[in-house]
């Protein structure tokens, strides 16, 4: 093995779950608020209510609510729990490890295997990245913009977010920081005609990716809808079979509250996925269990702190080990 293929596959050590040791445990680190808000709360429970009875199930709901999972995702978990304990447990007493693992199982059951982002067979993929003031899309377009960079696609980035140069300015410093090219026009101008451009340059330079940043806030907010809808039918007649990604930028720490505005840009732009953000700020990550079950939109990418490395892509598995990781702490 030579020095170069040394530095492209790191020697790694794996836990038992067989994830690479350094990550699990950074990821299981940046979400401890959730980590304790739910594992540590049920291990506690167990320890206080060792038989399996009504209360130990109705403590158990209160704690999953708590956490923001939402009333329909949690009785699925309760039911799915249940007769998991019930199927488990024929003539022996279950140890407070058997019912976390079980109760692990069910948690990954209801989220459902991982899904990749949206990928264009031939020419560049487009990915719009939507969503209300402050939740983190200028943020998310940088990071994943960085994350293409850094397996050697080349990405432009479109400012049709037009509202305020300080939002250009800002998208401006990630495509300095990533290394990307940035398609910006004057504040106040049409975004549509931003995503144009943007789309015509990608195509002319052979490039992988265009990420547009949109606007999270306009006079009204059906002045915004009509707007990303013109964003869309632009990049549409544009680019083959784009949008390929319309990713949604949810905040974790908005809780039940991102449900609501999730809806109406479903039901405005078609989000194909969710990006959430900020989950390293809050104890209530268990949203991520709430939103595959109420909107039916996969989660595609997590965020978990303001750097250009904090954004994943969601791995239920890989996030429910991280929560229940509790070696190291
Ligand atoms: N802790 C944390 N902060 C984040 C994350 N994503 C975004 N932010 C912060 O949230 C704030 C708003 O982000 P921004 O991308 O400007 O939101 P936008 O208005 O939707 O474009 C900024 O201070 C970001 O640093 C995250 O995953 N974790
Ligand atoms: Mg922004």
């Amino acid at each position: 093995m030579n020095a170069a293929d040394r530095l492209e596959k790191p020697i790694q050590h794996h836990d038992p779950d067989g994830h690479p040791k350094g990550l699990l445990a950074g990821l299981s680190e940046r979400l401890a608020r959730t980590r304790q808000s739910i594992v540590g709360q049920v291990q506690s429970l167990i320890g206080r209510r060792p038989v399996l009875d009504a209360e130990f199930f109705d403590e158990l709901e209160a704690i999953l609510l708590q956490a923001d999972v939402g009333v329909n995702t949690t009785m699925r978990l309760l039911s799915g729990l249940s007769r998991s304990l019930k199927e488990g447990g024929q003539g022996k007493a279950l140890s407070g490890e058997d019912v976390l693992k079980r109760l692990k199982e069910q948690i990954v059951a209801v989220l459902g295997p991982p899904e990749p982002l949206g990928k264009a067979v031939e020419g560049p993929t487009v990915i719009m990245v939507v969503g209300v003031n402050g939740t983190g899309k200028t943020t998310t377009v940088g990071k994943l913009c960085h994350r293409f960079r850094k397996y050697g696609a080349e990405v432009i980035l479109g400012a049709t977010d037009t509202f305020r140069a300080a939002a250009i300015d800002q998208l401006e410093i990630w495509g300095k920081r990533a290394g990307a090219r940035v398609i910006r026009h004057e504040e106040g101008a049409d975004p549509a005609a931003v995503a144009y451009d943007a789309c015509q340059a990608a195509k002319a330079r052979g490039v992988d990716y265009v990420i547009l940043d949109t606007a999270g806030r306009l006079h009204t907010h059906v002045n915004l809808m009509r707007e990303l809808e013109k964003v869309k039918r632009v990049v549409e007649r544009e680019v083959p079979g784009a949008p390929h990604e319309v990713l949604l930028a949810l905040d974790a720490t908005s809780g039940q509250n991102g449900l609501s505005q999730a809806t109406t840009f479903k039901e405005a732009v078609e989000v194909t996925g969710i990006a959430l953000t900020k989950l390293d700020g809050t104890a209530k990550g268990g949203i991520i269990l709430a939103i595959r079950d109420s909107l039916g939109i996969p989660v595609k990418l997590i965020g978990i702190g303001e750097g250009i490395e904090d954004l994943r892509g969601f791995d239920p598995k890989e996030f429910v080990d991280a929560i229940f990781h509790t070696q190291d702490t």
